[in-house]
C-alpha cells in the first residue's frame, strides 16, 4: 500500500511514522486512519524492532478531522466510527510487540492526545501542549483518553482535564507524570527519534514483555502481577538476548542484541 496522508520508512530496524496532512494540523480521517492501520501491520513484522511515531508541520495531531464528521455532512454513527476507526488504533499500538516511541511535535488535541499516551514512552517539544479538546465540541474521550488519563495522572486530574478541556503544557505533562520528558523542537529528531533506534538495539523480547507486564499491572493483583512477572522472566530467560547479555557483561564488553 503505498501512502497518501503519512510517511513511513524502516531505518536500522526501526519503523518511522510520520502524521502528514500538515495543513489541518494532521487531523485525522477515514483515509488517513487506514494509512495508519496498514503501517502499524507492516511495523508488526520481525525486521522491525522499535517504532516512531511523530508529526509533520507544527502539530503532532489535532484528533478527527471535524470536516468529515461536520454535522452538514452525511450522518455519521460516531460509535461506530470509534468502534471501527479509533479502537483498533489504539488497540494495535498496544498490541505491538515492540516498543513505540512518540515525538510530540507540536499540539496533541483530541484523539491525537490520546494516539500519544497510547504509546510506550512519550517525548514532547517544550513549548507544546496537550488538550483533551472533546468536551469543546460535545464529546467524550476516546481513544483510550479515559483509561490511560486516569492511570497516569490520577483520577481527580483526569477529570478536571477531560471535564474542563483546558490546555496541559508540556512540562506540567511531564510534572504530573503524563508523559516521560520534553526537549527544544530542534533535538526532537535526536531525542525521541534517537531514542527509538536505541531501543532497536536492545533485547527486543524483553522490551515486549516489559510492556505487556505494564498493561496488566493496572489491572491486575499483586499476587497475579508476581506470577506474571515469574512467567514473564521465564520466558526472557530462553532468548538468545539473555545469553547475549550475561555472556556480554562476563567478558566485560558491550552486548550485541539481535532481538531474539
Ligand atoms: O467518531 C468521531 O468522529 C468522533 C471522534 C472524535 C475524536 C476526536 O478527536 S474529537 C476532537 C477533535 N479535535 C478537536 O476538536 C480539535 C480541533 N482543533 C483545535 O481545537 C485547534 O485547531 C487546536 C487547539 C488543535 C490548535 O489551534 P491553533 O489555533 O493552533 O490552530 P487552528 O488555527 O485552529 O488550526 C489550523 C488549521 O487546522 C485550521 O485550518 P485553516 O483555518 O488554516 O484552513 C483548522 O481548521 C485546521 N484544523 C485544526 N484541527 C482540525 C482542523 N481541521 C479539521 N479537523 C480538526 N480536528
Amino acid at each position: 500500500m503505498s501512502y497518501q496522508f503519512i510517511k513511513y520508512t524502516e531505518t536500522d530496524g526501526v519503523a518511522r511514522i510520520t502524521l502528514n496532512r500538515p495543513d489541518v494540523l494532521n487531523s485525522i480521517h477515514r483515509a488517513m486512519s487506514g494509512e495508519l492501520h496498514d503501517a502499524l501491520d507492516r511495523a508488526s513484522g520481525d525486521s522491525i524492532r522499535s517504532v516512531y511515531l511523530t508529526g509533520a508541520g507544527r502539530a503532532f495531531c489535532a484528533g478527527q478531522d471535524l470536516e468529515e464528521v461536520s454535522p452538514d455532512g452525511p450522518p455519521v454513527d460516531f460509535g461506530d466510527h470509534v468502534r471501527t476507526v479509533y479502537a483498533p488504533l489504539i488497540l494495535a499500538i498496544r498490541a505491538l510487540e515492540k516498543p513505540v516511541v512518540c515525538g510530540v511535535n507540536g499540539v496533541a488535541a483530541g484523539a491525537g492526545a490520546n494516539l500519544a499516551l497510547a504509546c510506550d514512552i512519550v517525548i514532547a517539544v517544550e513549548t507544546t501542549y496537550f488538550l483533551q479538546a472533546f468536551v469543546k465540541i460535545g464529546l467524550v474521550p476516546d481513544s483510550g483518553g479515559t483509561y490511560f488519563l486516569p492511570r497516569l495522572v490520577g483520577s481527580a486530574r483526569a477529570t478536571a482535564l477531560m471535564m474542563l478541556g483546558e490546555k496541559l503544557g508540556a512540562a506540567e505533562a511531564v510534572a504530573v507524570g503524563m508523559i516521560y520528558k520534553t526537549c527544544g523542537a530542534e533535538a526532537l529528531e535526536e531525542v525521541a527519534g534517537g531514542l527509538a533506534h536505541h531501543l532497536a538495539t536492545q533485547p527486543t523480547r524483553a522490551l515486549a514483555l516489559i510492556k505487556r507486564a505494564v498493561h496488566a499491572a493496572s489491572d491486575n493483583d499483586l499476587p497475579t502481577q508476581l506470577e506474571l512477572e515469574a512467567a514473564y522472566q521465564g520466558l526472557a530467560g530462553t532468548t538468545a538476548d539473555y545469553a547475549e547479555g550475561v555472556a556480554a557483561f562476563l567478558a566485560k564488553r558491550p552486548a550485541r542484541f539481535r532481538g531474539v
